[in-house]
C-alpha cells in the first residue's frame, strides 16, 4: 500500500521535516505505520528502539541537550502505556517532547478492537496537550499547536501527546487546507521584563552583601548572560542538575562544594529559571534563614513555587539577565568580596581534596574497587569536553560529585533511574563527534539494558560504564541503617559484558585496578575511532557509602528530603 504525501500521515512527516526534525525515536506497530513510512520517505531517520519508554527518554535527552524538539513515535495500547514513564519524566523535567501515536479507526472504536484504549485520558495529567485528531484536515493545525505547547509558548514547556485513528492517517487532505502558516517553523517567543521590576531587583541585588545566584532549566542557553551578571555583581553561584556546565567550574563564582554554608548564609537568593523543589529544600526559611528572594522565570513554577520573591521578574531569563546588567550601569555592588572569595577558596580546597581522595580511594574489605577509583580514571580519560550521563543510586551520587563536563544529564527531579542508556544513545547520535559516557549503577542499567541492541544497530558511539556492585545498594544501605534487615534489594554480580557482546557490542568486564585504565582506553577507542558503542562492566565494592546515602535521601523523611534539612525544618516549625 502506498501512503500518499498528501495524506494526514504525509502531513505529519512533512511538518516535522519543515521543523528541522532529523530523527524520530520509535517502535513500530500497525496503527502508526502510515506515519512511519512517510517519515522514511521524507528522509527522517527512524531510531527504532526495543521499548517505547526508551524512545521517549531518548527524545527527552535530545531535547534537553540540543534545545530542539524531541520526537517519539509509539503504537497504540501498550505502546502508549510503555511510553508513560518517559512522558512523566519529561513532564517533571519540563522537556519539549512530542509523542505521536495511533488509535483505532472510528468504526472499530469501543468495540473491543486491537489495542483499543483511551490514551488521551491516560496521559492528560502529565502533558501540556493531549488530543486525538479525528479530521485529517486538522492535522497541521493540531500538530502545530502541540509543538508550540511542548516548547512552553505562553505556558509551561513539557511533553505534548497527539494521536490519530489509522483511517484518518490514510485519508487525503485537500491542498488548499494545507496551510503554510502551520507548516513553517516560527521563532521562539521571548517574554520581556517589566522595567519597574528590573529597577526593584537592582535595588535589592546591588545593596545585598551575600548574594547567591542559583540557576535551573530555564537558564539553559543563557550562560553568557548569567556569567556577565555574576561578573558585574561579584555574587557566588550554585549550579543544579538542571543546568550543569552553564558556568564553567573555573569561574570564580562557582562554589558548589560549599552548598550548605552558602544556603544558610546568603542574605539574597536570586533564582534564574529554577524551581525551589526538593533539591533546594523547597526554599524553606528553615534552611535559607531570613534571606530575601528575587526570582526570574517565564513559567509559573520557576517564578514563584514555594517561596514568593521580594521581586518576581516574569521574563525569559536570557532577556532578564541582559536587562539587569544593562540597567545596573556602573553602580557598585555591595557584595562582600571577602565572603565570596573565602567561599571560593573553600570550594577549591574541597574539590582538590575530593580529587585526591577519589584517586586513592581504598578497595572494600571484599577486595573490590571503590567506585570513586572508577570515576577518577574515567574523568581523566574522557577529558573536559565530554557529555556525561549519570544514573543509579549510590553510584549516581558518586558520579554527580566526581564527574564534571560541560553537558550533563541524570535521572532529574523525577528520580527516574534507568534513563542512562537511552539518554546516552540519543546524546551520541546528536553529537557524534563528542565523547559521550553513561556512568550507571547495575540496577539502573537493567531497566533499559536491552537498548544496547539499539546502540549497536544504530552505531551510536556511546560508552556505557556499569558500576556493578550486585545490588540496589543505596536501598541496601537504607534498610541496614533504618530497618535493620536487608530484604529484596540485592542483585547478582551479573556479567553485563557478556550480555552486551551477545548483541555485538565491544564489551569488557573489569575486576582489578590494573585492568581499569587499559579497558577504558580500548573502549574509548572503539567509540572515538570505530564510531561504535562500547560497554565496561566494572565490579565495584558495595561497601562504599555515598553522600546521598549518608544524607538520608533514600529514607524519605517527613518534612524535607535530607535528614539535616528535616531536622532544621522541625526546629523551625516548633519555633526553636
Ligand atoms: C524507576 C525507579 N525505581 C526505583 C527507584 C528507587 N531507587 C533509587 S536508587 C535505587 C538503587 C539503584 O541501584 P543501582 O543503580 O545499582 O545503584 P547503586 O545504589 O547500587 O550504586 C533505587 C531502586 C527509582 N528511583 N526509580
Ligand atoms: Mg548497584
Amino acid at each position: 500500500m502506498k501512503i500518499e504525501p498528501d495524506s494526514a500521515a504525509g502531513l505529519v512527516a512533512r511538518l516535522l521535516k519543515r521543523r528541522g526534525v532529523e530523527r524520530v525515536f520509535a517502535l513500530c506497530g500497525g496503527h502508526i505505520m502510515p506515519i512511519w513510512m512517510r517519515l522514511d520517505a521524507e528522509g527522517i531517520r527512524i531510531v527504532d528502539v526495543r521499548d517505547e519508554r526508551a524512545a521517549v527518554h531518548m527524545a527527552q535527552a535530545h531535547a534537553e541537550l540540543t534545545g530542539e524538539l524531541g520526537v517519539a513515535l509509539v503504537t497504540a495500547g501498550p505502546g502508549v502505556t510503555n511510553a508513560i514513564t518517559g512522558i512523566a519524566n519529561a513532564h517533571i523535567s519540563r522537556a519539549p517532547v512530542l509523542v505521536i501515536s495511533g488509535t483505532n479507526p472510528a468504526a472499530q472504536e469501543n468495540r473491543g478492537g486491537l489495542q483499543d484504549l483511551d490514551h488521551t485520558h491516560l496521559v492528560r495529567s502529565i502533558t501540556r496537550y493531549a488530543r486525538t485528531v479525528r479530521d485529517p484536515a486538522l492535522t497541521l493545525a493540531e500538530l502545530d499547536d502541540a509543538i508550540s505547547r511542548a516548547f512552553g509558548e505562553a505556558g509551561e514547556p513539557g511533553p505534548s501527546y497527539i494521536d490519530f485513528p489509522t483511517d484518518v492517517l490514510r485519508r487525503l487532505v485537500p491542498k488548499p487546507l494545507q496551510l503554510e502558516e502551520h507548516l513553517r517553523a516560527k521563532p521562539r517567543p521571548l517574554t520581556r521584563p517589566d522595567p519597574t521590576r528590573i529597577a526593584e531587583a537592582i535595588e535589592l541585588l546591588w545593596s545585598a552583601k551575600r548574594v547567591v545566584v542559583i540557576s535551573g532549566r530555564g537558564a539553559r542557553g543563557a550562560g553568557p548572560e548569567l556569567i556577565a551578571l555574576l561578573d558585574r555583581l561579584g555574587a557566588v553561584y550554585l549550579d543544579t542538575g538542571e543546568s550543569r556546565g552553564l558556568v564553567p567550574e573555573t569561574h570564580r563564582s562557582v562554589v558548589g562544594a560549599m552548598r550548605g554554608a552558602v544556603m544558610s548564609n546568603a542574605d539574597l537568593v536570586l533564582t534564574v529559571g529554577r524551581r525551589l523543589d526538593f533539591q533546594l529544600a523547597y526554599g524553606s526559611p528553615a534552611v535559607f534563614g531570613d534571606a530575601r528572594f528575587v526570582r526570574i522565570g517565564d513559567v509559573p513554577g520557576e517564578l514563584r513555587d514555594n517561596r514568593r520573591g521580594d521581586v518576581e521578574i516574569l521574563a525569559s531569563p536570557v532577556v532578564a539577565l541582559r536587562a539587569l546588567v544593562e540597567a545596573a550601569g556602573n553602580r557598585t555592588s555591595a557584595v562582600d568580596r571577602d565572603w565570596a572569595e573565602s567561599l571560593r577558596r573553600g570550594h577549591e580546597d574541597r574539590a582538590r581534596k575530593l580529587r585526591q581522595s577519589m584517586a586513592a580511594a581504598p578497595p572494600g574489605t571484599d577486595g573490590r574497587l571503590h567506585p570513586n577509583r572508577l570515576i577518577a580514571a574515567l574523568q581523566e580519560a574522557i577529558g573536559s569536553n565530554a557529555i556525561v550521563i549519570s544514573d543509579g543510586g549510590d553510584f549516581l551520587s558518586f558520579a554527580r560529585i566526581g564527574l564534571s563536563a560541560p553537558l550533563m544529564l541524570d535521572p532529574g527531579p523525577f528520580g527516574c533511574i534507568g534513563v542512562g542508556t537511552p539518554y546516552g544513545i540519543a546524546a551520541s547520535l546528536a553529537f557524534p563527534d563528542r565523547t559521550v559516557v553513561v556512568a550507571t549503577g547495575d540496577g539502573a542499567f537493567g531497566f533499559n539494558a536491552i537498548e544496547v541492541d539499539t546502540a549497536v544497530r544504530h552505531q551510536a558511539p556511546v560508552l556505557i560504564v556499569v558500576a556493578n556492585n550486585g545490588a540496589w545498594q543505596i536501598e541496601v544501605h537504607d534498610q541496614t541503617v533504618t530497618y535493620g534487615k536487608v530484604v529484596g534489594t540485592r542483585l547478582q554480580f551479573s556479567d553485563h559484558a557478556t550480555m552486551a557482546r551477545a548483541f555485538g557490542m565491544h564489551a569488557e568486564r573489569v575486576e582489578t585496578e590494573e585492568q581499569l585504565r587499559p579497558a577504558i582506553e580500548r573502549a574509548l577507542a572503539e567509540t572515538r575511532t570505530q564510531r561504535r558503542p562500547a560497554l565496561l562492566d566494572v565490579v565495584v565494592t558495595p561497601e562504599a557509602v555515598s553522600s546521598d546515602a549518608k544524607t538520608g535521601l533514600a529514607w524519605v523523611p517527613d518534612l524535607q528530603p535530607l535528614a539535616a534539612w528535616n531536622d532544621a525544618e522541625q526546629k523551625w516549625r516548633a519555633g526553636v
